[in-house]
Order: structure tokens, then C-alpha cells, then sequence
């Protein structure tokens, strides 16, 4: 097969198509995966409060994950990007919501930082948002929502299933200079500045790159890695996805950018290959390649690779860790409406 498979429409298509003939053994399946993750469940005690919704609305949790079933069996490409989004979202002002507000002539938001140009899954968060709304109007926060939503794209990955203690506030502030996300071109040193200033050890940071076993990446963010060899990249990895890519397109649009899998072994499945392919010498990003050989991170990347359970079970936890980064609580914020914009 060939090593860059993109994301073309007759994919979605076909997938869909095939989605109605098979939805019955696709919810066996998913019981599956849900009962194998409930197994490996794993544990993690923060200040918000699983049972934060208990009496404004007890089915929140459930009616998030009904609705992200729904989405994820007829695009399963949704699930890696609303853990992107986590990410982003709590990088920034913490976990809040911020990432989600639209740009307004009067007021410009993160989604005009260049970092964010190539999030999706918008469309997304306002379904879900709106289930929460018909069941309990005003009560789940935006923020908590993307939470839970995170969690389940997880586990619908195949990942180990984990607690989201609630009660985030949506922020009132979303600010386009405030995005100091690391670039898609960073390289690893700057990366690890940016998570340990937000709490997270270098073993963390390489756990959180393994969000890098799913979903895809544009050309752009790795063409400049294409044009000559320089022993960082496997040659026959380079060759396959410099005609995939081609060596220009530098300023195509990202729409028409090409896409290929992070992870091509897996590329819907939280394992722990994007490590093995880190050693190999086939990672796309630069960070991830850097990760590696880098002296802070060696040693956890080697460990991952031969250890599948425990990166499944470290994966979980650190994104619990990721979904508490900076959370407003208590009567700090608002609950949004509506996920795209302030209530007023
Ligand atoms: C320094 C840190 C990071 C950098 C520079 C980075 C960079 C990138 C880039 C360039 C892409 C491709 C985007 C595109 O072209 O559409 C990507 C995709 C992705 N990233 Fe990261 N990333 C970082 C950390 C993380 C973390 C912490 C997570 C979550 C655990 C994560 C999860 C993902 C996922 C799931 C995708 C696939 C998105 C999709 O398929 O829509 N990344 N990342
Ligand atoms: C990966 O690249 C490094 C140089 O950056 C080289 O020393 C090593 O042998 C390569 N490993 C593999 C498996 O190709
Ligand atoms: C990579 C990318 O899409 N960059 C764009 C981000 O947003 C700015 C401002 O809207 C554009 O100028 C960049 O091209």
C-alpha cells in the first residue's frame, strides 16, 4: 500500500455507504471496545468532580458519548481531531473553551492564530453542544463538554477509558496573541519548554506525543523535511512521500494541501506504534522525530515502544491531566449557549 493515504472524499463516501450496511455489527464492535477499555480503566483524582452534574444533569456524560458515536460511524477522522482540539484548547488560557469562539469583525479569537488554521471539528462540538442543550438547557459548559468528548474519542480509538471529573467554566477571553502554542515546525527543546511550563515532565511530553499514533497531518507541516536527504528521515519513507506531497506546494491553501497518517500502521488506533516508528526513523513531524534521540526523551520513547500496555494506560492519564490544565471554576466564566460564541 502506498505510504501517504489521504483523507479524499471518495474515502468518507465509501465509508459512509459501507456505515449503513454495517451499523448493527458496528455497535457489537464498539460494546467490544467499550467493555476491553472498562477493564483497563484507570483512575485519576483532580479538583473538579465527576459528579459535578448530578442534579442539573445526571445523562451528560452519556448523552456526549451517544452523540460521539453517532459522528464517529460516519467519520471516524473526527475522533483524532477533537483530541487535537483538547490540546489546543487547554494550552491556551487552560481548558476553557477558548479555542472554539469564532473571529468577529469586532473581536478577532484563536481561530485566526496560524496554529489553529488547520483544527477541525467545530461542527462537531456544536452537535454535541446542542444534545447537552436539548436534554439540560444552559447546565454543561463548553468546556467540560469538549472534555468528556476527548475522552470518548479515545476510547472509540481503542485507547483505556478514564474518569473526566467536571465542572470547567467557559472562558470570556480568546485572544489570537495569547495562542503560544508550539508551531507544527517546533523543534523538540522548545516543545518541552512549553509543557513544563504547564506542569508536564518529559516523560508526559512524550506520552502526549503518542496523541500522534491517529489522525493526520497536512504536507505542509513536513514537506521541508522532503527535498534531500539529510539521515533524519528513513530514505524509502522520504522518496514515498515526496511524490506523495510533491517538493513545492509551499503555498497551497491547507484545504488543498495533501494529508497522510501520522501513524500509517494504525492510523485510527491508540497504540503505542508511533514510538517504533520514532526509533525507525519514520516519524512525519520533526518534534517527534527529535523525540528519539534527544537526551530528556530517549529513554521514554525506547520504553514506549516495547511497552503497548503502559503507554495505553500513561496515554489516558495524561490526557486527564491535560483536560485539568488551567480550569476556570466555581463562578469564574459562563456557561455558553452556544460553543462558537460568548452568551452575550
Ligand atoms: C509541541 C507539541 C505538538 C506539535 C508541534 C504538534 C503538531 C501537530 C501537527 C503539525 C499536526 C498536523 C495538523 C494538520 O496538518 O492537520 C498534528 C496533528 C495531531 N496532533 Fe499534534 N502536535 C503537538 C502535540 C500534540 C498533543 C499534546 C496532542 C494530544 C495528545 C496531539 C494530538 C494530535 C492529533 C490527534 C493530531 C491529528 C489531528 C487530525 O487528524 O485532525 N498533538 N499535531
Ligand atoms: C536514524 O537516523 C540516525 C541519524 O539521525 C542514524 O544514526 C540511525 O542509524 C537511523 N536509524 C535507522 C533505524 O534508520
Ligand atoms: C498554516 C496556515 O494555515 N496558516 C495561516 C494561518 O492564518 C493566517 C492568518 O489568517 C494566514 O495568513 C496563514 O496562512
Amino acid at each position: 500500500m502506498h505510504p501517504c493515504i489521504t483523507y479524499s472524499h471518495s474515502h468518507h463516501m465509501q465509508h459512509r455507504r459501507h456505515n449503513m450496511r454495517t451499523s448493527m455489527y458496528s455497535v457489537l464492535l464498539l460494546q467490544l471496545v467499550l467493555a476491553g477499555a472498562i477493564a483497563r480503566r484507570v483512575v485519576v483524582v483532580e479538583a473538579l468532580d465527576v459528579g459535578y452534574y448530578a442534579a442539573t444533569c445526571p445523562d451528560a456524560a452519556a448523552t456526549v458519548r451517544q452523540a460521539m458515536e453517532l459522528q464517529f460511524y460516519n467519520d471516524r477522522t473526527i475522533a483524532p481531531a477533537i483530541i487535537r482540539m483538547l490540546f489546543h484548547d487547554c494550552f491556551v488560557r487552560g481548558c476553557d473553551a477558548s479555542v472554539m469562539i469564532v473571529s468577529t469583525a469586532r473581536r478577532s479569537s484563536e481561530r485566526v492564530a496560524i496554529p489553529n488554521q488547520t483544527l477541525r471539528g467545530f461542527n462537531i462540538v456544536n452537535r454535541v453542544k446542542k444534545a447537552l442543550e436539548s436534554a439540560c438547557p444552559g447546565a454543561v459548559s463548553c468546556a467540560d463538554a469538549l472534555a468528556l468528548m476527548a475522552r470518548d474519542s479515545v476510547v472509540l480509538l481503542g485507547g483505556a477509558a478514564y474518569d473526566v471529573p467536571l465542572g470547567r467554566r467557559d472562558g470570556l477571553q480568546s485572544n489570537p496573541w495569547e495562542v503560544d502554542l508550539p508551531a507544527p515546525f517546533a523543534r523538540l527543546d522548545d516543545a518541552l519548554g512549553a509543557f513544563a511550563a504547564r506542569g508536564f515532565s518529559a516523560e508526559e511530553t512524550v506520552v502526549l506525543f503518542g496523541g500522534h499514533t491517529v489522525g493526520a497531518t497536512r504536507c505542509s507541516h513536513f514537506r521541508y523535511r522532503l527535498a534531500h536527504p539529510d539521515g533524519t528521515m528513513d530514505e524509502a519513507l522520504r522518496r514515498g512521500m515526496a511524490d506523495a506531497c510533491g517538493l513545492a506546494g509551499g503555498d497551497l491553501p491547507p484545504d488543498a494541501d495533501p494529508t497522510a497518517f501520522l501513524d500509517p500502521e494504525t492510523p485510527f488506533a491508540i497504540d503505542n506504534a508511533c514510538y517504533g516508528q520514532m526509533m525507525g526513523n519514520r516519524s512525519l513531524l520533526q518534534l517527534d522525530q527529535e523525540a528519539a534521540t534527544h537526551p530528556a526523551t530517549a529513554g521514554h520513547v525506547a520504553y514506549y515502544a516495547a511497552s503497548p500496555d503502559a503507554f495505553v494506560r500513561r496515554f489516558s492519564e495524561a490526557m486527564a491531566k491535560l483536560a485539568a490544565v488551567g480550569v476556570l471554576e466555581g463562578d469564574a466564566g459562563e456557561v455558553r449557549k452556544v460553543c462558537s460564541a460568548y452568551n452575550k
